[in-house]
């Protein structure tokens, strides 16, 4: 009997559950705000809404803030150069020292490219000892570098100088006439390998691969001008430094 009544209870539930209107089941699954309050479920997404407008408007000032702190920071650090120049000036005028320019200035028709004078005579094809022998009589030499910096620097002048697109290499001042495999700069100095200096032939071996063929070094216009080893006897453009 007692378990008859038990069932007839269960079934009452579930069935008042089953039957709840929708509004009850909305607030239930939207509660308003507050308790004495009816909101409709727009003024809910509305104030919903509001609240995270309000975070983000949070948010914005504290990368405002931060924005000021970072220019702040620039500042300083901008004014502190500026110190250390006018200081490092001042001890140079007390002792009799000029300001030294970084930037040459260049007799034409050689170009002022970092530190130094460059001429690339572009019409100009011969081996390489007669182009090294040109660039002497201009009181230059045949051009090297040391860095990817320098080298970039030298494409830039090359490409802007044979802006037609001739298809020219271009000698530069190294070889390993003197020990093959040895790579020096005519300054005496250590070529650099690799890359982003060498090429290679046709995509396969790395330059240089010309053995006791190939000694003198230049830069290959149908590989870029990435840096190849040609037989001494070629013909390129001289590209002068000074
Ligand atoms: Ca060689």
């Amino acid at each position: 009997m007692l378990s008859s009544l038990a069932l007839v209870l269960l079934v009452t539930l579930a069935a008042s559950d089953a039957m709840k209107d929708p509004e009850s089941l909305q607030s239930e699954m939207f509660p308003p705000i507050h308790p004495n309050c009816t909101q409709s479920l727009t003024d809910y997404i509305l104030l919903r809404q509001e609240v995270q407008l309000s975070k983000m408007a949070a948010a914005e000032e504290v990368r405002t803030q931060l924005t000021r702190e970072n220019l702040q920071v620039l500042t300083q650090v901008r004014d502190a150069l500026s110190q250390v120049s006018e200081t490092l000036t001042q001890r140079n005028q007390v002792n009799g020292n000029s300001v030294v320019e970084t930037r040459r200035t260049c007799d034409p028709p050689f170009t002022p490219v970092g530190a130094s004078c460059l001429l690339l005579s572009l019409g100009q094809k011969e081996d390489w000892a007669s182009a090294r022998q040109f660039c002497v009589g201009k009181g230059a030499d045949l051009a090297h570098f040391s860095d990817a910096a320098g080298y970039a620097a030298i494409l830039d002048y090359i490409n802007k100088i044979n802006s037609q697109n001739d298809m020219v290499d271009v000698w530069l001042g190294g070889t390993d006439e003197a020990l093959e495999g040895t790579w020096l700069w005519v300054t005496g100095e250590l070529m650099p390998r690799g890359t982003p200096f060498w090429g290679s032939s046709d995509g396969y071996e790395a330059a240089p691969d010309g053995g006791r063929s190939q000694n003198c070094a230049g830069l290959y216009k149908r590989d870029q001008y990435y840096m190849h080893d040609f037989r001494c006897n070629g013909s390129a453009a001289p590209l002068c430094q000074k």
